[in-house]
């Protein structure tokens, strides 16, 4: 495959084609807005459907002051890409309403997959009211097509470029119906994101991107069709530059929202070095995250390197203990190394380990589910973002599946955590698929398995970050939060598993324990209102069974009876 921006040009070419006609540049649609005096842009991010990543217990109960998780940072991106004299509004859905009667000439709307549904109803309302309105964002990226009769313009794809070209249109009062990127945007371009139109403070934590692209080609991946397997990044300089605006206004927990951080290493250790350079010189510490791919346990420089820059956490993309699938997904990179090992090391060098893991490739099986249990229960993992697999339009994967006449169920569906999706498995029924996947939830989330996995992860963590950033008061607060609101209520059970998982003789590891009690009761919380049942710990005697190996799993077991579908149906409401 090339190293070319869109890895599908055909796919993607031919459904914006289809919708468009062959000219995607014509302006014969083109509304005529023309306005005396600065042009005043609305930007919004629609409210997400609640999911894991809402996090909305922790919201709720425990992260004082925090209305969301992170910002969006594409709309700050695209405010500073505007001429210097037009007015740039920012509003963020998940933390303020949207205005009906907004002082703007045109309103831009993003949006992931998920955030289709209302982005739509947002731009089927700015329309209505006469306002110009333009969709961007994720979604709009990779099917731009879909939002034709909605907009009077759509931007699809990095916006760097094709935005200066649409503002020049706009005000000479020939905007057109459609801005696609097709070329590659030198990230150099990039400029630094209006973060001040942003309510920064309200955010768990506020998103800074280093590069886009991912030089792997897992066949589920979208991010490979958008931004290319050729990692493209910022200079040190910008990113510098990106920090020193952050810093001014005392934010302290940083997301690197790269697509892989460690897609071209070289590049990544300059800028790790750089970070633990800049923090020391400016006194000033951050706590950051991000994502990376599983081969970074490979690399002791460039770990060493992580815990120097004082990176708390990574996020990886496991997807799956069972080698058959990760080759069958071409995810070469975690065949490579012992996966329960790399998973140790990292936290070897301080480093706390989220994980998406996927169900539902073709060699899954119902003996999958156990697998899988077995090893988020060893690896320690609790932000454990069990999925199942979903194929999203336009790529490799969606394409296979057509072809063999496997899409159905929940065409609608991006969301790849809710209980469906619109794929149909092949060695499982698509019935047994989300009972099972249920079921693996609700048997991680009981308590007595939310400790173990703490003991198990405090048992290799070597150590927190040099540079705590959260203050004694902050842990105080969020302690008291959590017995009082999460730990409490769970009765006395949940007392002794909570007291027992935290590690009293290495009082540094507290915080990571705290920390791991919150995302599982947070996640608990979610499947107990979204999953139809809360989960019951009443009926652990099988869960326990499958986690010990005790109740030995084979496909064929399942056909008559199976053990997980079985826990399921206790567990049903
Ligand atoms: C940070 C992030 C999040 C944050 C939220 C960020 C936020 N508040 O918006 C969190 C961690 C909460 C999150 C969650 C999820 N995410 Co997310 N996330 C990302 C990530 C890593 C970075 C996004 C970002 O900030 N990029 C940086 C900015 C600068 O780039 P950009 O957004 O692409 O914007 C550019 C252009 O698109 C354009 N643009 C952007 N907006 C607009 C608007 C207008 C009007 C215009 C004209 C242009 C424009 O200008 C920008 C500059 O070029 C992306 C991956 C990626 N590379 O995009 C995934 C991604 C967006 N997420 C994705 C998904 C699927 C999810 C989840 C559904 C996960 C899941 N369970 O499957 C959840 C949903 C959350 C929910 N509550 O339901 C997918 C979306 C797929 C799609 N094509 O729609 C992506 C692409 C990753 C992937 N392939 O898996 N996510
Ligand atoms: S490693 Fe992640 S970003 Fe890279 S191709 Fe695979 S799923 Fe996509």
């Amino acid at each position: 495959m090339s190293a070319s921006r869109y890895a599908g040009p055909s796919l993607l070419d031919s459904a914006v084609a289809e919708y468009y006609g062959a000219d995607q540049s014509r302006s014969t649609d083109s509304v005529i807005f023309i306005r005396s005096g600065p042009m005043r842009l609305l930007l919004i991010n629609p409210k997400f459907p609640e999911s894991f990543w809402s996090f909305q217990w922790a919201i709720d109960k425990v992260f004082s002051g925090k209305r969301t998780i992170s910002p969006p940072l594409g709309l700050a991106t695209l405010a500073a890409l505007c001429p210097e004299s037009w007015q740039v509004e920012i509003v963020d859905e998940n933390i303020d309403p949207v205005p009906s009667k907004p002082a703007a000439d045109i309103v831009g709307i993003c949006g992931m997959g998920v955030q289709f549904k209302r982005q739509k109803e947002l731009l089927a309302f700015y329309k209505g009211q006469g306002y110009f309105v333009v969709a961007g964002g994720s979604y709009a990226s990779l099917c731009p097509e879909l939002y034709a009769p909605l907009t009077d313009s759509v931007v699809a794809g990095e916006a760097e470029y094709i935005w200066k070209e649409f503002c020049r249109d706009f005000e000479s009062g020939a905007a057109k119906p459609l801005y696609r990127e097709t070329g590659e945007v030198a990230l150099t371009d990039s400029p630094v994101p209006r973060f001040d139109l942003l309510k920064l403070a309200q955010y768990e934590v506020v998103s800074l991107q280093f590069s886009r692209g991912c030089p792997f080609r897992c066949e589920f991946c979208d991010i490979i069709v958008m931004f290319g397997r050729k990692p493209r990044t910022k200079s040190l300089e910008q990113v510098g530059r990106e920090l020193d605006r952050l810093r001014a206004v005392g934010v302290r927990s940083v997301f690197f929202v790269d697509d892989n951080f460690i897609g071209n290493k070289p590049l990544a250790k300059d800028l790790l070095q750089f970070l633990h350079d800049y923090q020391e010189k400016y006194g000033y510490w951050f706590d950051f995250g991000t994502e990376v791919s599983l081969n970074v346990a490979q690399d002791n420089q460039l770990l060493s390197l992580f815990q120097l820059a004082n990176f708390e956490w990574v996020f990886i993309g496991i997807e799956s203990p069972d080698e058959e699938s990760l080759k069958e997904t071409l995810k070469f990179q975690n065949t490579r190394q012992d996966m329960l090992a790399s998973v140790r090391k990292l936290y070897s060098h301080g480093i706390n380990v989220l994980a998406g893991f996927i169900i539902g490739f073709d060699h899954d099986t119902v003996a999958t589910f156990e697998m899988q249990h077995r090893f988020i229960m060893q690896s320690g993992i609790h932000a454990a973002m069990i999925g199942l697999l979903v194929a999203i339009p336009k790529t490799p994967l969606y394409d296979r599946l057509e072809k063999e006449g496997r899409l159905a169920a929940d065409p609608d569906v991006q969301d790849n955590t809710k209980l469906g999706t619109n794929i149909i498995p092949k060695q499982m029924g698509y019935e047994e698929m989300i009972s099972g996947f249920r079921s693996l939830y609700c048997s991680l989330l009981e308590d007595r398995n939310i400790a173990d996995r703490i003991k198990n992860k405090t048992r290799y963590f070597a150590g927190v970050p040099e540079h705590t950033t959260d203050s004694f008061g902050g842990q105080f607060g969020i302690l008291v939060r959590l017995f009082v609101h999460g730990v409490a209520p769970g009765g006395v059970a949940r007392i002794f598993h909570f007291v027992r998982s935290i590690p009293f003789f290495r009082p540094t590891l507290i915080p990571l324990a705290i920390g791991d009690w919150v995302v599982g009761l947070t996640m608990r919380d979610y499947v107990d209102r979204q999953f139809g049942g809360k989960v019951d710990e009443s009926d652990g005697a099988a869960a326990r069974a499958l986690e010990s190996g005790a109740a030995e799993v084979s496909p064929s077991d399942f056909q008559s009876g199976p053990a997980v579908a079985g826990l399921a149906a206790s567990r049903a409401p």
